[in-house]
C-alpha cells in the first residue's frame, strides 16, 4: 500500500469518524419495574452547545410492548398518569413519551400522529416556544416498557429537530446494544459486530 494510499484512507476514515458523531446523541438505561417488566428510559443530546433540542418525530417498535391505559384514556405522554393509580395501574409500566402536553401549551403534538399500542409507541411533536421543558441540551423523552427477555426486540427510528433552526438529525437503533458502543463498533468497522435479531 503507498503512503498515498494509505493517506486517502486516513482521510476517508476521518469523515466516517465525524458524521458517526452526530450532533444529536440517543442513550438509554434500563431497570426492572416489577411483573417481569423492564423499562428502557431513553435520553436524547445535543452535542453541539447552544443547539438545543427542539422536537421529535420517532418510531419505537417492540415484538411486545406494555401500555396501561386507565379507564381507557391514551397515554402516548403522561397527561393522563395522574389517573394511573385511581385505575389500579402503574405509570413505570407504561409505555409513553416523558412529558405533559400542557393541553398544547408545552408539547404541540402533529395531528395524527400519537399512536401507542401492543407492539408501537410513536409522535411527532415540538416543544412550544414558553415550553416548561424547553430549551433543552439534553432530555429524557421517552420510556418503554417490554416483558423481560424480549429487549432486543426495541427498534427506534426518527428524527429529532433542532429548535430555531430547521436542522434535523436522523437517529435510529435497537436494544440493548448502549449508544456508545453503537458508536465505537462503527468507529472501529470490522472490529465490532451489531447484534442482530435472535442473538443473544
Ligand atoms: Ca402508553
Amino acid at each position: 500500500m503507498s503512503k498515498t494510499t494509505l493517506l486517502l484512507l486516513v482521510v476517508v476514515a476521518l469523515m466516517v469518524s465525524s458524521n458517526v458523531l452526530a450532533d444529536v446523541t440517543i442513550g438509554f438505561v434500563s431497570d426492572d419495574v416489577g411483573s417481569g417488566l423492564k423499562r428502557f428510559t431513553f435520553t436524547a443530546t445535543s452535542t453541539v452547545p447552544n443547539q438545543f433540542i427542539g422536537g421529535f418525530d420517532m418510531t419505537f417498535t417492540a415484538s411486545s410492548m406494555s401500555q396501561q391505559n386507565p379507564f381507557g384514556l391514551p397515554t402516548v405522554f403522561q397527561d393522563n398518569n395522574g389517573q394511573m393509580a385511581a385505575a389500579g395501574l402503574d405509570a413505570n409500566k407504561d409505555s409513553q413519551f416523558l412529558y405533559d402536553t400542557g393541553g398544547g401549551a408545552d408539547i404541540l403534538v402533529a395531528s395524527g400522529t400519537a399512536v401507542e399500542n401492543a407492539t408501537t409507541l410513536s409522535a411527532a411533536f415540538v416543544f412550544t416556544a414558553s415550553s416548561v421543558y424547553a430549551p433543552a441540551q439534553s432530555t429524557t423523552f421517552a420510556q418503554i416498557v417490554v416483558p423481560g427477555g424480549t429487549e432486543n426486540s426495541i427498534d427506534w427510528s426518527g428524527v429529532v429537530s433542532i429548535a430555531n433552526t430547521g436542522v434535523i438529525y436522523e437517529v435510529s437503533g435497537q436494544t440493548p446494544e448502549p449508544a456508545t458502543l453503537g458508536l465505537l463498533c462503527l468507529a472501529l468497522g470490522a472490529l465490532c459486530r451489531r447484534p442482530t435479531r435472535g442473538e443473544g
